[in-house]
């Protein structure tokens, strides 16, 4: 919240190093779901270290200051009439965005979605950071584990639209059809819209509405955050079981104190890091952007394009009293 209070405007970085010699810049834009998200902030800075490998490129951090699509369109048409090279979104609505983003492509501009993805005709390739299927079941599992496979669970998401959330839960609810989760049952989807002070308002409305939760989970780094804490200040902590998508810096005392045992999550930064060296990739013509393509994504090594015109990163590590601590001083 403070970080959000200190940063009024939708712009707030532009960063890059220019070249004084007299090759055109690479103007790369990164357009995320909204400003202070602690998650964001780290694919921002792999877009750093990306850029930092060329001299030519230019690095536009851009968001809406809350999760909105109508947000990002505005965004997006500010970018066409700058004439950026290419746009890496993590978008607010799968299909909303489409219509500018295909103007943007008509334009010339090569846009990929990352993270949260974009419909197929809006851009040409979308960077998962993990399997969505393996994402979403292992969200269950690992929740099943901490309540001994019984009672009643929640999921606390991000926005209503946001395709990745809305992928992973599809992927939960499947993994729930299982014979081994009999004994579970999802009595709620809430969403907090990765506002911390909406998230924690929804939490408790989760433990007043459901006296017999076991577990939530939460698959975004800021609703799992605002539920930790929604859990100590309530005096639930290892009463109701948490698990979900969450940044190791955010979720550190959770994890040692027991109020979440488990949690998982990619590298943000890494994540960042591979959409800005694709996007780059696509303008200078190095990459085309063809299902069966191999990407050379710097140091991430091989990413190939599949079907759909998805390509996915690495797996998430899974964190635990065992590594948290190591993991929280890089993200
Ligand atoms: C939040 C955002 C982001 C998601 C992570 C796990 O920061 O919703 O899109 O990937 O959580």
């Amino acid at each position: 919240m403070k970080k959000l209070l200190m940063v009024l405007m939708v712009v707030i970085l532009i960063v890059g190093m220019v070249s004084s010699s007299a090759l055109a810049t690479v103007r790369i834009a990164m357009v995320v779901k909204n400003l202070g998200n602690a998650f964001f902030e780290a694919c921002r800075d792999g877009g750093l270290e990306a850029i930092g490998l060329g001299e030519d490129i230019e690095l536009i951090f851009q968001a809406p200051i809350t999760p909105t699509v109508e947000g990002q369109i505005e965004i997006v048409d500010a970018l066409i009439a700058q004439k950026v090279d290419a746009i890496a979104i993590s978008a607010n609505d799968a299909t909303a965005l489409v219509p500018v983003l295909k103007g943007a492509m008509a334009a010339g501009i090569k846009v990929i979605s990352f993270d949260s993805g974009v419909a197929e005709g809006g851009r040409i390739l979308q960077l998962d950071p993990s399997g969505p299927e393996f994402i979403g079941r292992q969200q269950v599992q690992l929740v099943a584990e901490m309540i001994g496979y019984k009672g009643e669970i929640a999921i606390l998401s991000a926005t209503s639209t946001a395709t990745n959330q809305n992928i992973w839960i599809g992927w939960m609810k499947e993994e729930l059809k299982k014979p081994a989760y009999k004994d579970m049952k999802l009595v709620a989807t809430v969403y907090g819209d990765d506002l911390s002070d909406k998230s924690y308002r929804e939490a408790l409305g989760l433990f007043k509405s459901y006296p017999n939760l076991k577990g939530i989970i939460s698959p975004t780094t800021v609703g799992i955050a605002a539920t930790g804490k929604a859990l100590e200040d309530e005096g639930l902590s290892g009463v109701i079981k948490l698990t979900g998508l969450g940044l190791p810096s955010e979720m550190k005392q959770y994890i040692l104190n027991g109020t979440s045992t488990k949690m998982a999550l990619w590298n943000p930064v890494e994540l960042g890091y591979s959409a800005t060296i694709i996007a780059y990739k696509l303008v200078t013509g190095e990459i085309k952007g063809e299902v069966g393509e191999v990407m050379k994504v710097g140091k991430m090594g091989d990413v190939t394009i599949e079907e759909g015109g998805t390509a996915v990163m690495s797996p998430p590590y899974v964190f635990d009293k065992s590594n948290i601590e190591k993991f929280a001083e890089i993200y």
